[in-house]
């Protein structure tokens, strides 16, 4: 990552605060590969880091100003408060993520004596599905590690920024996003078990395939009622297993046990919720293994069968999803399609032949017009690192 590719950002900060940052950072965007809806339930997931993500160019203050600007959001102009104020902007805005990791720092004990400039620039779409708001809340977290000179252990940041993302959106979400963003690592997708938080890089090798990332374009609403409704199907389907079975999540039993027990669950909705978390899991468990000893033939379609169980047991895709992972699927040579992230719109991936890429988009692209009316993005996937400082900026 080249100190030139910040040149524009580093000039908007000079414009904006009058003054030259000291230093440069960037975190990435994420995509899961497999394990979705699992690390609320103690499951296990599988994501990996993109190179896209959130830059940041910053400077310490002398005083105690914090003062943010954003060039995804010119209109909202420069933002500033006070180090220690922790209330909500007046109009939530993205400086409320800000607030909100600053709150959970100072709350695990680094008090930061001064403030600082931040200004930023994403090219990850916001609000969309690839964890745009993870990106951000780690970014903050390693400036004002670097910045303040703090020696935070990574899983602090990770739990900082769930934390300000728990308080801020108000969704009961996992720990997936923040900690693959803090632990991604390139050419590599995190396997995180969500139960003990222990986890390993696996390296994604893919030979003649790759992944592709599809966008809906669908503007995602309701995403926070019905992820929230899902927790709780899952949590009420979990107290009905506790009548006998002695576990703590979905996350402890195997297919072959929840097969055997699942008539304590009396709501069948409820039954398709707590399978699909337990099946997830397993395939999650098992698409490791396949990536591992370079079974992508089985690892795709471990994908498909996640899709399936996302779309029939937990019921999270609808149309768009639908659409544009079916046409996916059929593509020839596709070895495995699903969507990703919290879903109800977003993002899908494929695993498709590299050779055949143009193609692939040219014919699914086509299909998801037809049938919506408007297109769906296709990107490239590059695995990057996780959340860093880049360097100084340097002055001549
Ligand atoms: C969202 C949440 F933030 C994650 O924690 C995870 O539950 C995901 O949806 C679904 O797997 O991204």
């Amino acid at each position: 990552m080249e100190q030139r590719d910040l040149h524009e950002l580093i000039t908007t900060f000079e414009t904006q605060f009058g003054t030259i940052p000291t230093d440069m950072f960037f975190s990435p965007g994420r995509v899961n590969l497999i394990g979705e809806h699992t690390d609320y339930n103690g499951g296990h997931v599988l994501p990996i880091t993109l190179m896209l993500g959130t830059y940041g160019v910053a400077r310490r203050r002398d005083d105690r100003l914090v003062r943010l600007y954003s060039a995804n959001f010119p209109d909202l102009g420069m933002l500033s408060f006070a180090i220690d104020d922790f209330n909500k902007m007046p109009t939530h805005s993205w400086a409320d993520y800000v607030k909100g990791v600053l709150k959970a720092l100072t709350e695990l004990g680094y008090h930061l004596e001064t403030g600082f400039d931040l200004a930023i620039d994403g090219d990850i779409p916001i609000a969309s599905g690839l964890s745009s708001s993870a990106s951000l809340e780690l970014l903050i977290g390693v400036v004002v590690q670097k910045l303040f000179d703090l020696k935070i252990p990574r899983l602090q940041l990770v739990m900082a920024g769930h934390q300000a993302e728990n308080d801020f959106v108000g969704v009961k979400t996992g720990l997936m996003d923040q900690f693959s963003v803090g632990f991604g690592a390139p050419n590599t997708a995190i396997f995180l078990d969500t139960n003990t938080l222990g986890y390993r890089l696996v390296p994604v090798i893919l030979r003649d395939f790759e992944l592709i990332v599809m966008n809906t374009n669908k503007p995602r609403s309701l995403v926070t009622s019905k992820y929230n409704e899902r927790v709780a199907e899952t949590q009420a389907a979990l107290q009905a297993l506790q009548t006998k079975l002695s576990i703590n999540s979905l996350g402890d039993i195997d297919m072959a046990t929840f097969t055997a027990n699942q008539a304590l669950i009396k709501d069948p909705t409820l039954v398709k919720r707590a399978r699909h978390a337990v099946s997830e899991n397993q395939r999650t468990i098992t698409a490791v293994r396949e990536l591992a000893q370079g079974d992508l033939i089985e690892f795709g379609a471990l994908l498909n069968q996640s899709q399936a169980s996302l779309r029939d047991d937990y019921e999270v895709t609808g149309l768009e999803l639908d659409t544009l992972v079916t046409a996916a699927q059929e593509f020839p040579g596709v070895l495995g399609a699903r969507m990703t992230g919290a879903g109800f719109g977003g993002y899908a991936l494929a695993l498709i032949p590299k050779k055949r890429r143009a193609q692939f988009e040219q014919q699914v692209g086509a299909r998801y017009y037809e049938v919506l009316g408007y297109d769906a993005s296709f990107y490239d996937v590059e695995i990057g690192p996780g959340a860093q400082w880049i360097g100084p900026v340097k002055t001549h």
